[in-house]
């Protein structure tokens, strides 16, 4: 065996188990390096740990001061493995022998051809032996959910006996890793799929019930996985729309609202996009869209080197080109863009038709407009004045112009042609239009 690999194992009161799973995976291959990942067991686990290490050097000990969770030993192992040992593969299984040690070879083989390999109980081949119905349910509704809701192709997501090459794990950043307990293996593995460049292969195991001392998984640490499982699921749509990158906050420190929020607006910026043509683009109102997004976000998610942003404030290291000024009128020649966008600016103009003639004066003739504003009809008002009960004032209250769609319809159909009219979300309104 020429590669480095280690064997980590997180324990808590596992005394009964300890010595012997550590003697198993001795007899499998002496080469492999163990880590025990023991948080301070009341039962003295990590004296047995102890003990052995001083006799074998290639078993080692984290001791940690108290219980952390299965997750963050997992990652302490990992640390452990990249820094002080220098492993390329690393495999992780519980220490209660559900996981039996002649499968490690298996795992290694996988290893091999795979980044990620997951011993599965739900795959072809693999089996659950003498679980209670609880534990078989619980399992089961987690994998049900990372299917259906993250679309993971793993089928047993919730497994924690697997292998990892160290040039896989390298890619993830355990700081961004929110998940403390058992739903980690669920963050990691999803983490991990999203990767274009990872294969994850899933080879059938034999799950057996544990014999000796007692699980450790709580009520708390399934309200805990649902959580984790609902947060990936909102963050799935980020990775899918290469939106993560609109983001000036970090993903996890967002909240309800900020979600809420967030859709929104890219919802939008989707529907937008899919109405612009080629050639080069003018943003007016280029600013953040809302506090935890980036200035210039449509820019942003839309991509086009050809682009100008416009705003009243000034944004600081624009990311395309940036002019900061009033826009009646625009500081601009006639006759310059493909397209203008404005979204969510022309209800803040005292008198809308001026930034329309004005954006017609800077439309090439066979250019695309696109406005998007509330409609202010009843189901917003109803909205707004729920949202304001719940969560507090926002953005209505700067509103001079208040239009709904027929009134909008009249005033921007003076200047201009409008081709289509779409929807975000009811209440929002996008007009594409073009020159008379
Ligand atoms: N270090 C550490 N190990 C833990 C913790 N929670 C569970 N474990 C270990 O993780 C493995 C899986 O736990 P177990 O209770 O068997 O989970 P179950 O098989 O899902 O019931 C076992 O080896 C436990 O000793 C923890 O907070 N810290
Ligand atoms: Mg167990």
């Amino acid at each position: 065996m020429n590669k480095k690999i280690t064997i980590i194992i997180p324990t808590y009161n596992e005394k009964d188990n300890i010595e012997r799973l550590i003697n198993e995976i001795i007899n499998i291959n002496p080469e492999l390096h163990i880590i025990v990942v023991d948080d301070n067991s009341p039962d003295g686990t990590s004296k047995i740990v102890e003990q052995i290490s001083a006799q074998n050097k290639n078993i080692h000990l984290i001791k940690r001061e108290k219980k952390r969770g299965l997750g963050t030993a997992h990652i302490a192992g990992f640390l452990y493995s990249e820094k002080d040992l220098k492993a390329e593969y690393l495999i992780t299984m519980d220490s209660d022998f559900s996981h039996n040690p002649t499968t490690i070879p298996e795992i290694i083989k996988a290893l091999n051809e795979n980044d990620v390999v997951i011993g599965s109980r739900y795959t072809e081949g693999g089996k659950v032996v003498d679980s209670p119905f609880i534990r078989r349910l619980i399992s089961k509704t987690a994998n049900f959910l990372t299917t259906y809701l993250l679309r993971l192709k793993v089928k047993d997501a919730t497994s924690g006996f697997r292998g990892y090459r160290i040039e896989a794990l390298k890619k993830i950043d355990y700081d961004n890793i929110f998940s403390d307990g058992y739903s980690f293996l669920v963050e990691i593995v999803y983490k991990l799929s999203i990767l274009n460049d990872i294969k994850i292969k899933e080879i059938p195991i034999r799950f057996i019930d544990r014999k000796e001392g007692k699980s450790k998984i709580s009520r708390k640490e399934i309200f805990k996985a649902i959580k984790t499982i609902f947060t990936l699921f909102f963050m799935k749509m980020f990775y899918e729309d290469n939106a993560i990158e609109l983001l000036d906050k970090k993903f996890t420190n967002l909240n309800i609202i900020s979600y809420i929020k967030l859709r929104f607006h890219i919802s939008r910026y989707k529907k937008v996009a899919s109405m612009l043509k080629k050639g080069n683009i003018l943003d007016l109102g280029c600013g953040r869209p809302t506090e935890f997004m980036k200035d210039q976000s449509f820019l942003i998610f839309f991509k086009n080197e050809n682009s100008i942003g416009i705003d009243l404030k000034n944004i600081e290291k624009p990311r395309y080109k940036f002019i900061q000024t009033e826009i009646q009128p625009i500081p601009l020649e006639n006759e310059k863009f493909d397209n203008i966008i404005m979204m969510e600016l022309i209800e803040h103009i005292k008198d809308p038709e001026t930034i329309l003639i004005e954006i017609k004066r800077i439309l090439k003739n066979d250019g695309i407009v696109v406005i998007t504003t509330p409609d202010n009809n009843i189901l917003w008002n109803l909205i707004w004045k729920v949202w304001t009960k719940t969560f507090g004032k926002m953005w209505k209250d700067q509103h001079i112009s208040n239009f709904n769609k027929k009134g909008w319809e009249n005033i921007i159909s003076k200047h201009l042609k409008i081709n289509k009219i779409k929807r975000n979300w009811f209440f929002d309104l996008i007009f594409q239009c073009s020159k008379k």
